[in-house]
């Protein structure tokens, strides 16, 4: 109420950033993409630009078992509390399969702290959506969540805890709707999941869709949702199927018109943003051509809309392309971005990681050959109609 009548409302704007330096301590094995340190390299980078005297910034807390079964099932955080591994040597080989949650496979293994890594990464998202909630914050940023893919007794695709769940959770407790969108190259399947059956959130994700070759493979733009009309949750989940090689020109024509079709209609009060780096240009698992300009624009584009927004991380395995996006993408929350250098400073710990010492490089400065781009024109036309088409559903 506070928020939409502007009571209370502090002068100025306020960019909260939530982190936990305990986070990028854990590691999920040597051969395994997920580098928690890549949150370390943003931070630095971050730092270095002098972007932490722009906003407040918490050292995030862990959440509690309590937080943490506000979604998931207590049996499942039970065995998560208590499977982690005594110390051993990092790598794969070190497998404990424990089929039990989908646990300790070489996608979700167990390893030394996971509790404590999972409840970092909930806390921190879970204390960004308060301060929203609070109206302390207009942007609030925890790079250290955006794990999409947590079922609720289930870890799946390196995501043990859901924390965008949790955070959403919280902000319907002020907001009667919120908007999810999801820019990380895999479908955000477990967001769409967890509010499958309520018309109070919308979720949009952005992925390459290949139901045989590509995680998690769900995700067409034909599923909307619950298909009983008699079922609030239809017609609630966007999908937006997208081949390999997409270009910055391509994706942000598409982002921007879908998502000013979206709030039209669903008039969310907050939005929830997931910026998984793993759509970028160069990922080690990615597939698109994105560079940070692109990908940040959504975020350019989120932070106009002059709504309540929690921006959290996810994938992304080049970690100094990560950085690059996570950093400028926090310049464009405290609204530095036409100001700041692009060239990285010379101060910067690891800069030396940064071999190319730009924080916008070219297509031709990330890749020797551009990948292919299978998208075209006629597809990303028939998905907007259909999203339009589903649209006509939504709203009074
Ligand atoms: N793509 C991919 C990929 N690579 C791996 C992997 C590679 C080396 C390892 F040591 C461990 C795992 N797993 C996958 C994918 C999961 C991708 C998860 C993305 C997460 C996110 O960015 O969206 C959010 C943080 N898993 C699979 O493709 C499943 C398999 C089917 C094939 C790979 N093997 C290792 C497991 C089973
Ligand atoms: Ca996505
Ligand atoms: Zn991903």
């Amino acid at each position: 109420f506070a928020h939409e009548h502007g009571i209370n409302k502090p002068k100025g704007y306020n960019v909260s950033f939530h982190y936990n330096p305990e986070m990028e301590k854990h590691h999920f094995g040597m051969t395994h993409p997920m580098k928690p340190w890549r949150l370390t390299l943003t931070k630095s980078l971050v730092s270095a630009y002098g972007m932490n005297f722009a906003m407040d910034n918490y050292t995030a807390r862990a959440a509690t078992y309590e937080e943490l079964t506000a979604y998931h099932a207590s049996d499942y955080v039970d065995h998560l509390a208590t499977v982690a591994p005594q110390p051993q040597p990092l790598d794969m080989e070190n497998l404990n399969p424990d089929l039990k949650f989908n646990l300790g496979g070489s996608d979700c293994p167990l390893f030394e702290g996971l509790y404590n890594y999972c409840s970092l990464s909930g806390g921190a998202s879970l204390d960004a959506a308060r301060k929203l909630c609070a109206n302390q914050s207009d942007i609030a940023i925890a790079w250290g969540g955006g794990l999409h893919h947590a079922k609720k007794a289930e870890a799946s695709g390196f995501c043990y805890i859901n924390d965008i769940v949790l955070a959403i959770l919280q902000l319907l407790r002020v907001h009667a709707r919120v908007l999810y969108i999801d820019i990380d190259v895999h479908h955000g399947d477990g967001v769409e999941e967890a509010f499958f059956s309520t018309d109070r959130v919308m979720t949009v994700s952005f992925h390459k869709y290949d139901p045989l070759n590509f995680f998690p493979g769900t995700g067409a733009l034909e599923d909307n949702g619950p298909k009983s009309e008699h079922n609030p949750g239809a017609h609630h989940a966007i999908n937006v199927p997208l081949n390999d090689g997409i270009t910055d020109e391509q994706y942000t024509s598409l982002f921007e018109n879908i998502i000013t079709k979206v709030i039209e209609k669903f008039r969310p009060g907050a939005i929830a943003l997931q910026c998984g780096a793993d759509s970028l240009a160069g990922d080690r698992l990615g597939k698109f051509n994105l560079l940070v300009q692109g990908h940040s624009s959504c975020v350019e584009f989120c932070k106009k809309l002059n709504l309540p927004l929690i921006i959290f991380g996810g994938g992304g395995y080049t970690p100094k392309n990560v950085a690059r996006a996570w950093t400028y993408e926090t310049a464009i929350a405290i609204g530095h971005q036409h100001h700041i250098p692009t060239q990285i400073p010379i101060h910067t710990p690891w800069r030396d990681r940064f071999k190319i010492d730009t924080l916008l490089p070219t297509i031709q400065q990330i890749l020797g050959e551009p990948r292919q781009n299978r998208n075209t024109q006629k597809k990303l036309t028939e998905i907007v109609q259909h999203v339009t088409e589903q649209l006509r559903f939504v709203g009074a």
